[in-house]
């Protein structure tokens, strides 16, 4: 899994806050933290050498007892959002691959027709917290720390500040990583992964934990395909060969090329829920 990349660290090193507001913990309720600025960063210094002293043995057992913990808080997110009917998308990626800016736009689209909420999830920075502020949905921003996914804690602690009313749609972004949060149920409705064509058509082979545990695949920035060498069909392909079940979107979220067939799924699932 990730043990050895700062996700066993302390609890009180992840962050939970709205755009503007003081640093909220588990351990702190939401008093202001904002003159010790370096919070996230002192956990796991001390910790490094240790890992290397671990048994092969042991470090399954820890994370087995790990990912059923998380199940467990998981299905618990689910039940809230299935009797709020609330339609839960994990959207998950490399960084970089476009996932803020799909959500600008069809936040911008639809935030008439369809009620919106936002989680944010980054190691570092309410950047994307405030640029879906700007979209004028009510956001929440997770700071992992040194932690490379979220996972359903975070998310019950999230949902909890954001309070989101029933009949919605609720956004997740993960943390920018086609790996660790694969393994990490957050009890979302649905797992979208978002890959984008400067990143290369092998992807899914590659990283076949993420599209096996997907349901949906978006393939972003098409708009570059005339400068890079990615073969739609190729990376299609491979996806397919490790989850037949993936609905594919090929759209660019920046020239709005394809968003339409994204807007109408939301729109037919979200109806449903
Ligand atoms: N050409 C092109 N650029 C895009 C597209 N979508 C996003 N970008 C650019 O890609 C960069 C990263 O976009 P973000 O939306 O921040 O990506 P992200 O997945 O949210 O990134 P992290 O949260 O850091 O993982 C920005 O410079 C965007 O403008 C697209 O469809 N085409
Ligand atoms: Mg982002």
């Amino acid at each position: 899994m990730c043990d050895t990349c700062g996700c066993g660290q302390p609890e009180d090193a992840v962050t939970i806050k709205k755009p503007g507001e003081a640093i909220f913990t588990s351990e702190n309720n939401g008093v202001s933290l904002d003159n010790h600025t370096h919070t996230h960063s002192h956990n796991h210094h001390s910790h490094n050498h240790q890992h290397s002293n671990h048994t092969h043995g042991k470090t399954i057992h820890v994370e087995t007892d790990i990912l059923i913990k998380n199940n467990l808080t998981a299905e618990r997110n689910r039940g809230f959002f299935e009797a709020k009917k609330i339609l839960a998308l994990n959207l998950v990626s490399s960084p970089g691959s476009g996932k803020t800016t799909l959500l600008e736009k069809t936040l911008l689209k639809l935030k008439n027709d369809i009620l919106f909420y936002v989680i944010e999830g980054d190691q570092q920075t309410m950047n994307d917290a405030d640029r879906i502020n700007k979209a004028g949905v009510p956001v929440v921003q997770i700071n992992t720390g040194n932690g490379c996914h979220l996972d359903g804690k975070m998310i019950n602690d999230a949902v909890k500040k954001l309070e989101p009313e029933g009949n919605s749609v609720l956004f997740i972004e993960n943390v920018g990583n086609l790996v660790c949060p694969s393994l990490f149920d957050l009890g979302e409705s649905f797992r979208v992964v978002i890959i984008s064509v400067t990143e290369g058509d092998d992807k899914p082979i590659k990283y076949p934990t993420m599209f096996e545990s997907s349901d949906v695949c978006i393939i972003n920035k098409i708009d570059l395909l005339p400068y890079v060498n990615f073969d739609i069909a190729k990376a299609k392909e491979y996806a397919t060969q490790i989850n037949r079940r993936l609905k594919f979107f090929e759209l660019s979220a920046q020239t709005g090329e394809g968003l339409e067939n994204w807007f109408n799924w939301i729109g037919e699932k979200s109806s449903k829920f």
